[in-house]
Formats: C-alpha cells, structure tokens, sequence
C-alpha cells in the first residue's frame, strides 16, 4: 500500500501501524499541486489485512482546509501556476493498493 500523509498525521499513524504488527518505511516526499512536504508510508501487508491498515488511516488522518497564497509561475518544466489565493482541502490521506508479484527479504 502507498498512503500519502499530512507530516502532522505520519507519525501517530507510523506508531499505530507498529503496534499493530504492520511494517511501514517512511518516505519525505513533496506534493506536485501545493509544493508542501507530505510524507508517503509504504506497507506491505496481506490482501485481509488491508481492510485493517485502511481503518487505522481513516481513524488517524484529518482533513485540513489550507488557504495557499499565489505561487509564481514555474521557472522551468511543467509544473502548477497559482495566479490568486485559494483555498484547498488536503487529506486526510490517499492510499492506493497495489498488487505485489513477490516480496523478499534477505
Ligand atoms: P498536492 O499535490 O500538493 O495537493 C494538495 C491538495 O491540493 C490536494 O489534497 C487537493 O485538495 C488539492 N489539489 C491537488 N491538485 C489539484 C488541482 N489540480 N486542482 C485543484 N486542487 C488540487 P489531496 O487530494 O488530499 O492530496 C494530498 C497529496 O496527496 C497531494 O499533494 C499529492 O502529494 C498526493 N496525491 C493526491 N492524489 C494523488 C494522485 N492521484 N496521484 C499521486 N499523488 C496524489
């Protein structure tokens, strides 16, 4: 599973998916549209424990209205303009699950 957190959200999560026997890596990462930094967990977990990992992110990622000030037009590259302010609602959380082929552990 790939959930991409709130940085305010990740580590309780983190906590709770430990405790609940589930491993999780931690991976900064930065959101395309608000340029922020969000934190996505990858979880490896059997197809009747995703029903478990998808509660605890439900349980434990709040939905947060941000109120984003005008970016500049990119300099290079394809990338997002805000010309006015706006408001967006970011998260709670976005998971997508994913099939696995085999995983390994040496
Ligand atoms: P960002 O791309 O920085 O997006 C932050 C929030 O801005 C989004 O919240 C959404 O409310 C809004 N937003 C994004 N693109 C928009 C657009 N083209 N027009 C208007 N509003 C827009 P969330 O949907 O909760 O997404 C939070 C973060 O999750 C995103 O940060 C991105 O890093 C990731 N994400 C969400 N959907 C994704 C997807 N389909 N593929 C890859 N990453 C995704």
């Amino acid at each position: 599973m790939v959930i991409i957190v709130n940085p305010e959200d990740a580590d309780a999560l983190v906590r709770l998916l430990l405790q609940a026997d589930f491993r999780v890596t931690k991976i900064k990462t930065v959101g395309g549209f608000l340029r922020e930094g969000n934190l996505t967990l990858l979880v490896g977990a059997e197809d009747e424990q995703v029903p478990k990992v998808l509660e605890l992110v439900e349980q434990n990622c709040r939905r947060r209205v941000r109120q984003v000030q005008p970016l500049p037009p990119p300099v290079e590259g394809i990338d997002v303009f805000i010309p006015m302010p706006v408001e967006v609602e970011v998260g709670g959380a976005t998971v997508f699950v994913l099939p696995v082929e085999a995983a390994y552990r040496f």
